[in-house]
C-alpha cells in the first residue's frame, strides 16, 4: 500500500476534481503492475495497473490489488473500476479507505465481494486520505478544503509600519509556497492585495497543466481591468454590486464576474465556498491580507495555516489575522499543530483548526 500511495502521488494536477489513487497488482509477494490516475476523463489507477501488468506479459488472475482508494462502482467519465477488476480475475482487493463519492461509498467493495473477491479496507486509510483532503473535504461537506497561506516575521508581522513587506521570508520558502499553489484547484486572494502588489497570483517554477483558477474577493468592483492576476485568464472576480458598467469592463478583459451578496450588501463567504465547491474546487489556497484572512477565519471557512516563519523581529508593524477582540482566552480560536518543519531558514507550519 506504500508503494501505491507513492504511485498515487505520480498523478498530475490534471486529475483534478477526481481524487488521485495508485494501484499495485501483487503476485506471488512481486509488484507485476503498476498505475496512478490519468487526467480526468482517462483511466483509472486500476485499469492503468492492469493495463501495466499486461503490457509486461503478466497474468494477473488470482493476484492481489492493493488501491489507495475503494475501487469504483458507476459509469462515470470512465467504466467501473470494480468490473475491470472482477473481469480481469483478481483474487483479492486491499482498500485503503472507502470512496466518499455518495456514487460509490461501499458500493465498489460490495461488487468485488458479491463476485467472490477477498476484500480488506482500511489500509493507511489515514494516508490516503490525506492525499485526497480536498477530495473528502469536498465529497462530505460540498465545501473545498481551504488552505491559507501567511508568511511573517518570528513575531508575527507581515510588514513594517510604513507598509513595506516584500520578501519577509527568504526564496526557499517562497519556492515551496509554490508547490502549495500548485496541488490547489483554485487561488484566493482580496482586493487589497491586489491593489498593493499587483500578483500575478499563478504557479511559477512548476511545470503543471492547467494553472489553478483565480478568485478575487472584490467587493465593489475596485480591481483594474489592467491587474496582472486577470492577464492570462482564468480568473474570476467575486462581488457584491450589481453595477454594470463595472462589470461589463471586466468582462470585456476575459474575467468572469460572480455576484454573492448577503442580506447587508457584503460577500456571502459561506455562500462562495459552496459555489467553489459546486465548482469542484476540492483545495483552495488562500493568499491574502490580515483582513479577508480574519473575516475567512471568522466565518469558520478555513481549514489549515500555511505559516512561514522568518528569523527576524519587526517589531511593530501589520499582523496576520484581523481577528474581533477577545475578552476572555477560551473564546481564542484553537488549532494543532499538523506539521512543523524547516524550510531555508524559515520554520514552516501546518496549523489546523481543532
Ligand atoms: C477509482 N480509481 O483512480 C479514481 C477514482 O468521472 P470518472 O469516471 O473519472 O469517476 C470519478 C470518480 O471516481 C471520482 O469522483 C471518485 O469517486 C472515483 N475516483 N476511482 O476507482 C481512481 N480516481
Ligand atoms: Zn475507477
Amino acid at each position: 500500500m506504500r508503494m501505491a500511495l507513492e504511485l498515487a502521488s505520480r498523478a498530475t494536477q490534471a486529475t483534478s476534481p477526481n481524487p488521485k489513487v495508485g494501484c499495485v497488482i501483487v503476485k506471488h509477494g512481486s509488484p507485476i503492475g503498476e498505475g496512478w490516475t490519468q487526467p480526468v476523463g482517462q483511466a483509472h489507477a486500476e485499469v492503468q495497473a492492469l493495463r501495466d501488468a499486461a503490457a509486461r506479459g503478466h497474468d494477473v488472475r488470482g493476484a492481489t490489488a492493493y488501491v489507495t482508494l475503494e475501487p469504483c462502482s458507476h459509469f462515470g467519465r470512465t467504466p467501473p473500476c470494480a468490473n475491470a477488476l472482477i473481469d480481469a480475475g483478481i483474487g483479492r482487493v486491499v482498500a485503503a479507505l472507502q470512496d466518499a463519492n455518495p456514487r460509490v461509498a461501499g458500493r465498489g467493495l460490495d461488487l468485488l465481494r458479491t463476485a467472490g473477491i477477498s476484500v480488506d479496507c482500511g489500509l493507511l486509510a489515514e494516508q490516503a486520505r490525506e492525499m485526497n483532503i480536498g477530495f473528502f473535504k469536498r465529497m462530505e461537506t460540498g465545501r473545498p478544503w481551504v488552505r491559507m497561506k501567511v508568511a511573517a516575521s518570528l513575531d508575527g508581522r507581515t510588514a513594517l509600519p510604513n507598509g513595506n513587506s516584500q520578501w519577509i521570508t527568504g526564496l526557499d520558502a517562497r519556492q515551496d509556497g509554490h508547490f502549495w499553489r500548485a496541488r490547489a484547484d483554485a487561488i484566493l486572494t482580496g482586493i487589497g492585495t491586489v491593489l498593493a502588489d499587483d500578483p500575478q497570483m499563478n504557479v511559477r517554477g512548476i511545470n503543471i497543466s492547467p494553472q489553478p483558477r483565480k478568485f478575487v474577493l472584490d467587493s465593489n468592483l475596485r480591481i483594474s481591468t489592467a491587474a496582472k492576476l486577470l492577464q492570462h485568464g482564468g480568473a474570476t472576480v467575486v462581488c457584491a454590486t450589481a453595477e454594470i458598467e463595472k462589470r461589463s469592463a471586466l468582462q470585456s478583459v476575459g474575467a468572469e464576474v460572480l455576484l454573492l451578496r448577503d442580506q447587508v450588501g457584503r460577500v456571502d463567504l459561506k455562500e462562495l465556498m459552496l459555489e467553489l465547491g459546486r465548482r469542484q474546487v476540492n483545495e483552495l489556497h488562500v493568499e491574502a491580507g490580515a483582513k479577508l484572512n480574519g473575516a475567512l477565519i471568522e466565518q469558520g471557512c478555513v481549514d489549515e495555516l500555511l505559516v512561514y516563519l522568518a528569523p527576524k523581529l519587526l517589531g511593530d508593524g501589520a499582523g496576520l489575522f484581523d481577528l474581533p477582540e477577545l475578552s476572555t482566552l477560551d473564546q481564542a480560536k484553537k488549532l494543532i499543530f499538523h506539521e512543523v518543519s524547516k524550510v531555508g531558514d524559515a520554520i514552516r507550519i501546518l496549523a489546523r483548526f481543532a
